[in-house]
């Protein structure tokens, strides 16, 4: 791996030239142990639902599985060596539930806490704070046969489960979340039927995205009983500001239904402990809402330090249409989404809008006004590739990482309370349905060797990190 060069002397001119983020902000890159563990099968760890999904023929491009990943497992030494050779003050990694409870209840495998107690220590000595969450979609494959999130049971299992990991970590991770980007879990997995457990049916859905909430709720209680007195307890949201394609009167009741079922449905009930009306009454002809127990939007509502904010593009939505299939979004199946002509996208066909971002935070700001933020993950695919030279120059995620940085900077400018970023991803992984054809890494893995080769985002970076700023363009 080639040594790039840091470049924090600089002139006062050159000072002015950069916009400055505020002391202790919290630079920091991600991954989840599915994408990036491997070792599926080693030291006791039970199986879960993507190792199945993985296993269905069709369900994952090319038959991928994270079988072996970038195994992190074995090689987490390295990486965390790679994290402080790039400067980075925080690591966002997952538990894998399965790796530390195989049934998902029951015993515990103490070789699974002990890979987690080995990384956060390794973390520890390079002076990085961990950041952990504690569900990454990779439910207990034994769970998924009681019923899976479907059972109002998995959320107290999953307290279980939180309280099993803070109880021996409680003491040295001064960072929680709770579960990653519920939208995902609930409608990808069990609407449109495209991420694990490969479910189509609209009303579980919404009864999953329940009580993955309750799940939340209950887990951040069982944190605080565990965790030492100073650590803060997150949860991480999948967030898109949604606008309609057109003025129209039916474009704007698509854009809002879209921005009910991916923002409001998940913040409203974590930050003012109610299900948004609309959505409850969109989707009324799929079900009654009586998973919803009394009680429930309480627990839900249980107070939390941070917002984790994943944020990669925006919405534009047109109204009309026929369902096409399965759809993640329940009750709004007709809904199009546009990617406006004029704009640039990623290998995920993502549009690329870091203006979003500034607006997503200031919106999230606006309506709840008393949560600290962070980005918990940011960052875009490209067609990275070796070039002759061994360099992987991906000038595009530099310029995508650039712009939304100074966007990130702009809602700080403006008052929003953001409290750190983290680049989504520290390595190239497993990308789920897409298996290993999209590199959303700072870092290239070639995966027939493993080996690890920084591409010039991850030394940007580096210098971004080093002068706590970034340039203004
Ligand atoms: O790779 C995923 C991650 O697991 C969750 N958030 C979005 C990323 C890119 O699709």
């Amino acid at each position: 791996m080639s040594e790039p060069t840091v470049h924090t002397d600089s002139t006062p001119r050159e000072r002015s030239a950069m916009l400055h983020f505020p002391e202790g902000f919290m630079w920091g890159a991600g991954t989840a142990a599915y994408q990036v563990e491997g070792a599926t099968a080693e030291d006791g760890r039970g199986p879960s639902i993507w190792d199945s999904f993985c296993a269905r023929p069709g369900a994952v491009l090319n038959g991928h599985s994270g079988e072996t990943a970038t195994d992190h497992y074995h090689r987490f030494a390295e990486d965390v060596a790679l994290m402080a050779q790039l400067g980075l003050r925080a690591y966002r990694f997952s538990v894998s539930w399965p790796r530390v409870q195989p049934d998902g209840r029951g015993p515990l495998n103490p070789a699974g806490l002990d890979f987690y107690e080995r990384l956060v220590d390794a973390l520890l000595d390079h002076g990085i704070t961990p950041a952990l969450t504690l569900y990454h979609w990779d439910l207990p494959q034994a769970l998924q046969e009681q019923g899976g999130w479907g059972a109002r049971e998995t959320a107290a299992r999953f307290a279980d489960y939180a309280s099993a990991v803070a109880r021996r970590l409680g003491d040295r991770v001064p960072l929680w979340a709770t579960v990653n980007e519920p939208w995902c879990a609930a409608f990808l997995g069990h609407a449109a039927g495209v991420h694990a457990p490969g479910l189509v049916d609209p009303a579980l859905s919404l009864r999953t995205a329940h009580h993955l909430l309750l799940a939340h709720g209950l887990a951040t209680q069982a944190l605080r009983a565990a965790v030492n007195r100073q650590a803060r307890v997150s949860v991480a949201l999948n967030l898109s500001p949604v606008s309609p394609a057109a003025d129209t009167a039916v474009d704007h009741d698509a854009a809002r239904r879209i921005d009910g079922l991916l923002n409001r449905m998940f913040a409203d009930p974590l930050l003012h402990g109610a299900y948004p009306d609309d959505v409850r009454a969109d989707t009324r002809h799929l079900t009654d809402w009586s998973f919803v127990r009394p009680g429930d939007e309480h627990t839900i509502a249980s107070p939390i330090d941070l917002l984790g904010v994943n944020y990669y593009s925006t919405k534009t939505v047109a109204a009309g249409g026929q369902a096409l299939g399965p759809s993640p979004w329940p009750g709004a199946e007709t809904v199009r989404f546009r990617v406006p002509e004029e704009r640039p996208v990623t290998a995920m066909g993502w549009p690329i809008e870091p203006s979003g971002l500034t607006e997503l935070l200031r919106w999230l700001h606006t309506r709840y006004p008393h949560t600290p933020l962070l980005v918990s993950e940011n960052g875009a695919a490209f067609e990275d590739c070796v070039d002759q030279a061994g360099q992987v120059q991906d000038t595009e995620r530099v310029c995508y990482l650039h712009d939304h940085l100074a966007a990130v900077h702009a809602a700080i400018s403006a008052g929003v309370d953001v409290r750190g970023y983290f680049v989504w991803s520290l390595l190239d992984n497993f990308e789920w349905t897409f298996g290993y054809s999209r590199r959303f890494g700072i870092t290239y893995v070639d995966y027939t060797t493993q080996r690890r080769l920084l591409k010039s985002s991850a030394r940007w970076y580096r210098d971004v990190i080093a002068a706590n700023a970034v340039p203004t363009s």
